[in-house]
């Protein structure tokens, strides 16, 4: 296993469009094992191939032990609304309520490679809409209204420096705020 650098907004990678897994070999197998791994280092409840360098459409997530991994996950039924606040990992420190379908049905084909359904309501179904984003080159930040987004960015753009060449190295046990003096 390996813990892999995170993708910051700017790199062009999180902009890319992704290409469908053609087979889960054991080469997809580590991505994804390394995928979690980094996702727990990093303390999110999702994480996209994207936000770690990566063209391949695969995403995990674990929201309150729910616990999946996405190989080529499209969403298959949503409805609903739901206004809630997210985060992403590839925009540290950035928060904004964002509105999603309040339940979606995923399909997806598994580790083995076996094709399953999850149907998803609250905080689950937000997660997979926000990865299943992440795989078309869409992030939380366009859903916002002008005013909003602009604001996000101008805070972005000071927060954007700690990140040289857009990487983001995770650190295991590290707090998860890039500024620990801030919780205080
Ligand atoms: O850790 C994460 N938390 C989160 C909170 C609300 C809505 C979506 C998310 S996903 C995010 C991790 C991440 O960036 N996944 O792509
Ligand atoms: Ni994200």
């Amino acid at each position: 296993m390996a813990l892999l650098e995170i993708r910051v907004l700017g790199d062009p990678v999180l902009r890319e469009e992704t290409r469908p897994v053609e087979a889960v070999t054991d080469e997809v197998r580590q991505l994804v094992d390394d995928m979690f791994e980094t996702m727990y280092a990093a303390k999110g409840i999702g994480l996209a191939a994207p936000q770690v360098g990566r063209t391949e459409r695969i995403a995990v997530v674990d929201v309150d032990g729910a616990r999946y991994a996405l190989v080529n996950p499209e969403i298959v039924a949503a409805d609903g609304k739901r206004r809630g606040e997210e985060g992403c990992l590839s925009i540290p420190d950035i928060y904004a309520d964002v509105e999603r379908n309040a339940h979606v049905v995923v399909r997806a084909l598994d580790r083995d490679g076996k094709s399953f359904e999850v149907d998803a309501a609250d905080l689950l179904a937000v997660c997979l809409q926000h990865e299943i984003d992440h795989l078309h080159g869409k992030l939380f930040v366009d859903y916002l209204s002008v005013l909003k987004r602009r604001a996000a960015m101008a805070k972005w753009a000071k927060e954007k420096d700690r990140y040289p060449g857009y990487v983001r190295t995770i650190v295991p046990g590290e707090s998860d705020s890039e500024h620990p003096e801030e919780e205080l």
